[in-house]
């Protein structure tokens, strides 16, 4: 049994059933090597100075990792913002909000040595479970080929939607094997982790999370990307890191074209 894969033109729907059916699925090629080089340089000197701070028992101590994406990494943006990323978004997340943000974006990057990383369910951040509603979902883009022997992200393919997470071991995974340029995407409840490198060179890899807009972001974008950075991108991505009430009511401000509480 392998993880559903997709090619880039995929019908929205069809890509929707296989997440809701196994949890995750890949879509190939999505992106220029063009763009995966930039982030990569952008990137490179931040995870040779920082990426070490964030190791510990849960990311291992051969990965380097880096959040605060969007302050260090213009092109990122494109991957966040991409539209077929946006398309799956709206699908999960939509019919619980009225607007999504980011929850994180953290780039991986998992040595030769690193052991595989405990399974988990990222929306075990938040402390409730709503049955049916999916809190997040992520977006792991490959910007190395993913291979069973480097570290392909591990995905235990229906495990979705529980209120418990069940004791899974590796060999209930399946690797998210795909070539540099193409994404996993897979829900918030779905268990899964980062695999255990056996190769002779780093894997690295971008994951962005989605979450409901009436949560709380796991990555305080607001402390995290500085004001001036922040106010540079474009409209919807600066809606994304969460520069927009959620309807009405919630998270509002004065400049806020939806807001109703300063229009009196
Ligand atoms: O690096 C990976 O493939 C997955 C990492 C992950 O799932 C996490 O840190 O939450
Ligand atoms: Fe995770």
């Amino acid at each position: 049994m392998s993880l559903q894969v997709f090619d880039a033109g995929v019908d929205a729907v069809e890509l929707h059933s296989a997440l809701r059916d196994q949890g995750a699925a890949v879509v190939e090629h999505l992106v220029s090597m063009e763009l995966l080089e930039a982030v990569k340089q952008e990137l490179r000197p931040h995870f040779d100075a920082e990426g070490h701070r964030f190791q510990n028992d849960f990311n291992g101590y051969s990965t380097l990792r880096l959040g605060r994406i969007l302050a260090l990494s213009r092109s990122a943006a494109e991957l966040i913002a991409h539209p077929r990323v946006l398309e799956v978004a709206d699908a999960i997340l939509r019919p619980h909000c009225e607007s999504y943000r980011i929850g994180s974006c953290t780039a991986i990057e998992i040595h030769p040595g690193e052991a595989a990383q405990a399974l988990h369910r990222d929306d075990d951040i938040y402390p409730i479970r709503i049955p049916g509603v999916e809190f997040q979902f992520s977006a792991m883009w490959a910007l190395d080929d993913f291979t069973e022997e480097n570290g392909a992200t591990r995905v235990v393919p229906a495990s979705q939607g529980q209120d418990e997470q069940p004791e899974y071991d590796q060999g209930d995974t399946l690797a998210a094997v795909m070539s540099a340029g193409s994404v996993l995407f897979y829900l918030g409840s779905v268990v899964h982790g980062g695999g255990a490198n056996r190769g002779d060179r780093p894997r690295t890899g971008l994951i962005n999370t989605y979450s409901l807009g009436w949560l709380r972001q796991e990555e305080n974008h607001y402390l995290a990307i500085p004001r001036e950075v922040a106010d540079s991108y474009p409209e919807p991505v600066r809606r994304l890191m969460g520069y927009q009430a959620h309807g009405s009511y919630l998270g509002v401000y004065p400049d806020d074209p939806d807001d109703l509480w300063y229009d009196a």
